[in-house]
């Protein structure tokens, strides 16, 4: 007798592309009307799943996982980052985490340049006063923003994507700084002529550009803290397309407001989808450009992103380790 396919339970809409793809190699169970699942029914779909394909917008915490029924093995993350699921409790529950690496490095890297760009250079001002039909022509000293060549770019987090932003902001002239856990390797920093900074504080204190790549981990919690904000020059800018808790929303807002920083581009919020009402104001004012969460919504990156579930969940599933297994030291 055949095997019988695994439930896959899938919590959001992906790309056509890919529900069409699991239709036929899993017994899946898709959310047609893509409404994000309630914490009970996320329960219920660890309860009868083999496997469980969440998204960023999915708590997978320690209460959901406590009911997990013993057939739950794999919890197939559609996305990169995992700080959605509590990672310790499912290993202690034996289930496999699998998330999806490498396939939407380029396209956050983008959208990083598109901000980092974007704010020192006005563009979302710029556009404003078209919309408003408010433009007056072109005036010697009017809409002036700040050059990035020869700027100092801080990245926090060189993993993939603070690479593939590095490669970016060095081809626009930029000097690139780094702070990392781990040094990178020396054919890495060569490459990209990066000066690494073993301590964040130092590199804060001395950049024009800082952009946070790192994971979002219980170590890496307001890793930029009001503390660190205050080190960071009156000129500066922060940029953040990894995860709002990495940065004290609070602080940064209230820095700006003061001035005491020149601007922000923000793809990502402490309390998704909220948005500090204090930040919301600040982007009418020009001084913050905010993206909600777009950093790799391509059509081409969530296919690629549905591939690699595909790829984790059969891999797994024939008995292989997959790819893109979670392991407990990236935590
Ligand atoms: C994804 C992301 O869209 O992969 C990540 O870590 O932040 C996003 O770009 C999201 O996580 C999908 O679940």
């Amino acid at each position: 007798m055949p095997k019988a396919k695994p439930v896959v339970v899938v919590t959001r809409k992906l790309p056509e592309l890919v529900e069409t793809r699991m239709s036929e190699l899993f017994d899946v169970r898709l959310n047609v009307d893509d409404q994000p699942m309630s914490q009970a029914q996320l329960v219920d779909a660890v309860r009868h799943a083999d496997v469980l394909v969440p998204t960023v917008t999915d708590r997978i915490d320690a209460a959901v996982i406590s009911q997990a029924g013993p057939q739950l093995k794999l919890i197939a993350n559609f996305g990169n980052g995992i700080d959605n699921v509590d990672v310790k409790s499912a290993m202690n529950r034996a289930i496999t985490i699998t998330n999806t690496p490498g396939v939407l490095t380029e396209d956050t890297a983008d959208m990083t340049m598109a901000l980092i760009l974007a704010v020192p250079r006005r563009l979302a001002e710029g556009f404003e006063v078209l919309e408003h039909g408010e433009w007056k022509g072109w005036a010697p000293t009017w809409m002036l923003g700040h050059r990035i060549w020869g700027k100092k770019l801080g990245i926090v987090g060189m993993g993939r994507i603070g690479q593939a932003v590095a490669r970016r902001a060095k081809a626009f002239g930029m000097s690139i700084h780094y702070h990392n856990r781990r040094r990178a390797p020396t054919h890495v920093e060569e490459g990209l002529e990066a000066t690494y900074w073993e301590s964040l504080d130092q590199m804060l204190a001395r950049m024009d550009v800082v952009s946070v790549h790192c994971p979002h981990t219980p170590g890496t919690y307001h890793l930029l803290s009001a503390r660190r904000l205050k080190l960071l020059r009156p000129e500066s800018y922060v940029v953040n397309t990894a995860r709002g808790e990495i940065i004290d929303e609070n602080a940064l807002a209230r820095m700006l407001e003061a001035g005491e920083i020149a601007g922000a581009g923000l793809d990502v919020f402490e309390h998704e989808p909220a948005v500090n009402p204090k930040l919301l104001k600040l982007a009418r004012s020009g001084k913050v450009v905010l993206l909600p969460h777009m950093g790799s919504a391509t059509v081409e990156g969530r296919v690629d992103m549905g591939e690699r579930v595909i790829i984790n969940i059969k891999t797994f599933m024939d008995g292989h380790r997959p790819p893109d297994r979670v392991l407990p030291s990236m935590l």
